[in-house]
């Protein structure tokens, strides 16, 4: 029997909401083998909140790497999550280049909602040059859409759709611009962009803010829906769907603050 398998290069989350541990999870619900190759560490203070983020040494990086994209792996699609700095970021390119045909889902983890954290400069020229011409789809949410196209102020559909025209100039060949809770108002828009067709993916808010991993949980599942054959735009369709629901179910600890559950207690796929 074949095995379909996704690779996530991304960090891990110590809380578990977000990073690579969102992306096993996701991939075990679609029935996929996950494995990762690990590029971080975050890691939040329980009083200050203080976010901490330490890279794995580049030789850890190379190895892992080198033995999970070696050719008896057999890698169906790689996702990309958070790079924590341009020497990981230089590294992953690196090897990116050298495998062929498989689909790469980069989600451009530049700006953590936990700490304002914000990527520098030259991380964000490095995902425009190096990174989105290597893609199949990037997924970014605003605050990165506008981090990516140069736009400030992103808070409407057509704005979204500028900015998806902006980024698939760099030659990723689709962009999912994400609007969440960021966006106003009673619904969660995205706007996908092919290079020639704009679909607009509506679903209604969720009340609650248990969305903590939630765009890693949307890139993995994207990753997810081309790795069992579906199309890119049908992917992102399904992904959608799974994230709701993965909100919906979503793990609270705080009041106003909680976790995205790939479990979901309640399965439309
Ligand atoms: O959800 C963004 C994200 C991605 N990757 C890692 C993270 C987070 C958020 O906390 O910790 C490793």
């Amino acid at each position: 029997m074949s095995v379909t398998k996704v690779l996530t290069i991304a960090g891990s989350d110590s809380l578990s909401g977000g990073g690579l541990q969102a992306d096993l999870r996701t991939y075990k619900e679609y029935k996929i083998e996950g494995s990762n190759v690990l590029t971080c560490i975050v890691t939040v203070a329980p009083n200050t909140d203080e976010v901490t983020v330490l890279g794995v040494s580049l030789p850890t990086l190379k190895a892992q790497l080198r033995e999970c994209l070696s050719k008896e792996n057999e890698i169906d699609v790689i996702k990309i999550g958070m790079l924590a700095d341009i020497e990981i970021a230089k590294v992953v390119a690196n090897h990116l280049k050298k495998v062929k045909d498989i689909p790469i889902v980069l989600d451009p983890v530049l700006a953590l909602k936990e700490s304002g954290l914000t990527s520098s400069q030259d991380i964000i020229d490095f995902f425009n040059t190096e990174l989105m011409p290597l893609a199949t789809i990037t997924t970014p949410n605003l605050r990165e859409a506008e981090l990516l196209s140069g736009l400030v102020g992103i808070d409407s559909i057509e704005k979204m759709e500028e900015a998806a025209r902006i980024i698939h100039k760099t030659g990723v060949k689709n962009v999912v611009v994400k609007g969440g809770q960021r966006l106003k108002g009673e619904t969660a828009y995205d706007v996908l962009f092919d290079g020639t067709t704009v679909t607009i993916l509506e679903e209604k808010k969720l009340a609650n803010s248990y969305n903590n991993g939630a765009g890693c949980t949307f890139a993995s599942a994207i990753a997810s829906g081309i790795a069992t054959g579906l199309t890119v735009e049908e992917s992102v369709r399904k992904g959608k769907v799974f994230v709701f629901e993965s909100i919906e179910y979503g793990i609270p600890f705080l009041p106003d603050l909680g976790n995205v559950y790939q479990g979901r207690k309640n399965k439309s796929l």
